[in-house]
């Protein structure tokens, strides 16, 4: 990852930007680089900061009291991630197999697409790194199947999210998964702006915050020009996933302007995340360009005590975000 050694002011160049995404998102000088290394503050401080004037969220908000973050339960509401081994042995391309079992016990059968897909699958390791988004096979039978990359030992983290077509609401269940051979873990990157990945440069602007959402953009670049033209990939410009630090909290989230086809978009994909509470996160957009889709990697400080608040002049603006889960 290559480090911004200069924080860039983005704020009048991300407004010219945010024309194309009309009046949904309240964007311009609140928009600062992502840079803050201060420590967090303590956790849940920013609840009693909360002058929305938007009403909805009382402090203790559906984000972090009524809806518990997904990911970090095996089984919820009847449904189950059922592996059909907890350990594999290491290699770049390890047959993975799962089910997820409904109220009755058997496998579910029907599911409901969600972003092109009826179940996305998401693998790091529980030190965040090597990361996979991958849409696992299902067979008559109801076991899904896909090839990982666990070409390095360790303890991985698997997440699949989905919507059953019987519950009619998406669930994320986790459940670990053990790779024999060598670990060696590899430590969080510091929180920076830009990263780099597959020769492209992606910059990060936003100013994320505890209990309601955040607005983040990523903007890419390729040779220092950014790129105009990214591809549609599962029915956006980006798909990013949000794993907070400690306990692999999961928060997937989808930009509000949906893409299709042979539709193109960039160079800045802006997304609506509610961060359950402070801390420290690993985010991972996923954009596609050249035919590939490509994964850059931030980590971001919520609630670090610098982060200005976003102007509450406008809350309409951000009560007309629709898309966020
Ligand atoms: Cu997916």
């Amino acid at each position: 990852m290559r480090l911004s050694s200069t924080p860039v002011k983005l704020g009048a160049y991300a407004g010219g930007l945010a024309v194309a995404f009309a009046a949904a998102f309240t964007v311009g000088s609140a928009l600062d680089p992502v840079t803050d290394t201060a420590a967090a503050a303590p956790a849940g401080s920013a609840e009693h900061e909360e002058t929305d004037a938007g009403g909805h969220d009382d402090g203790h908000g559906a984000a972090d009291a009524a809806t518990p973050p997904a990911g970090l339960a095996v089984s919820e509401r009847g449904y189950t991630l059922a592996p059909a081994a907890g350990s594999l042995p290491a290699g770049s391309s390890v047959p993975f197999a799962f089910t997820v079992t409904g109220p009755d016990g058997a496998p579910v059968q029907e599911f409901t697409e969600e972003h092109e897909k009826e179940l996305h699958l998401i693998v790091v390791r529980r030190d965040l790194a090597g990361f996979q988004h991958v849409h696992p096979a299902r067979d008559a039978a109801g076991t899904w199947s896909v090839p990982l990359d666990l070409a390095q030992g360790g303890s991985y983290r698997v997440f699949a999210d989905f919507t059953p077509a019987a519950l009619g609401e998406g669930l994320t269940l986790g459940t670990d998964l053990s790779v024999a051979g060598d670990y060696a873990p590899e430590p969080l990157p510091a929180p920076a702006a830009t990263a780099a990945v597959d020769g492209y440069e992606i910059r990060l602007a936003g100013t994320p915050v505890a209990g309601r959402e955040s607005e983040l953009t990523f903007t890419v670049s390729r040779n220092g020009r950014e790129v105009t033209d990214l591809e549609a990939y599962l029915g956006a410009f980006g798909h990013l996933v949000s794993l907070r630090t400690g306990d692999l909290a999961y928060l997937h989230t989808h930009p509000a302007q949906e893409a299709h086809g042979d539709e193109t978009g960039g160079p800045a994909v802006q997304f609506a995340t509610t961060f359950p509470t402070n801390g420290s996160y690993r985010l991972f957009l996923d954009f596609a360009h050249g035919g590939r889709v490509h994964t850059a990697e931030f980590t971001v400080t919520v609630g670090a005590p610098a982060a200005p608040e976003l102007p509450a002049s406008d809350p309409a603006a951000h009560d007309a975000i629709p898309h966020e889960d």
